[in-house]
């Protein structure tokens, strides 16, 4: 449940952590998603999957099944990336009972004080062992995904698939910094996105220049599976390393309510 510390938390923090009993099945129903997706490509793309072949694939082995696809086809991998980014899986998780209802808490009391929640951006992110082009650096989710929010009643949601700490690929964040509001972006040119010349902080679409924060300030947030994050669209993070032997899994969503300031800005309704 969300107690009054989680809730003081976030709104001084700028994130919390949370627990809620369906997050661990509609995982687990992802996961299966992915490991039928994953196993009938490697079938078709030739794998002989002989000795591990089916359903029993153990999680472990659906890791080391989807490094295998990688390396040999990655246009293949690209295609489960593809498709898992449109599953049906990430919907239920973010609709597993209650979550949304336990989440709405965490939204200020709106200017009417109502609270309807729309969702949008749903993704699911796969980050290889030692893959550090498809990572975003410092930014904040305001920089990216303002237009269908509101500037202070949007929350992102983040649910990791595994395991994830520091040295796993976790996400790290910069406490309180919420409370400065957006700040100014920059953005990569296409080239400079994913490319190990850019500083990792500046990697991604857009990013926060370093001279505005300390590498420092900087934590890493170890998520179990069963556990979600839940961040303001204003707090500064980037996505951590990952040195594990996994591949790194999260699904995300971001979360508005309806009748927050600004809500969808350009129709200039509230
Ligand atoms: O999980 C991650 O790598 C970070 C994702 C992220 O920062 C984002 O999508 O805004």
């Amino acid at each position: 449940m969300l107690d009054e510390n989680s809730v003081e938390h976030f709104r001084s923090e700028g994130y919390v952590k949370i627990k809620h009993k369906n997050i661990i099945s509609q995982v687990n129903n992802l996961v299966s998603y992915l490991r039928e997706v994953t196993i009938s490509v490697a079938q078709e793309i030739g794998m002989n999957l002989t000795d591990k072949s089916s359903e029993i694939i153990e999680e472990d082995d659906l890791h080391q099944l989807l490094i295998d696809i990688h390396k040999l086809n990655p246009k293949a991998f690209a295609f489960i990336y593809d498709v898992m980014n449109r599953s049906s899986a990430i919907y239920h998780l973010m609709l597993a009972d209650s979550l949304i209802d336990m989440i709405s808490k965490l939204f200020p009391s709106s200017i009417n004080e109502k609270c309807l929640v729309a969702m949008n951006n749903f993704q699911f992110l796969m980050q290889r062992h030692g893959d550090e082009a498809n990572i975003n650096g410092v930014h904040q989710d305001s920089g990216y995904f303002s237009e269908y929010g509101s500037i202070d009643s949007s929350i992102v949601v983040w649910i990791p698939i595994t395991d994830v700490y520091f040295g796993a690929g976790t996400i790290e964040v910069i406490p309180a910094s919420h409370k400065r509001g957006p700040l100014k972006h920059s953005q990569n040119s296409i080239k400079l996105r994913k490319s190990l010349v850019t500083d990792r902080s500046e990697r991604g679409g857009i990013f926060v220049p370093k001279s505005e924060y300390k590498e420092g300030d900087l934590i890493p947030i170890d998520c179990m599976k069963g556990e979600a994050a839940i961040m303001h669209y204003d707090l500064l993070h980037r996505t951590g390393l990952n040195h594990s032997q996994k591949i790194r899994m999260t699904a995300l969503a971001r979360l508005s309510n309806v009748f927050g300031k600004n809500y969808i800005n350009k129709y200039g309704i509230w």
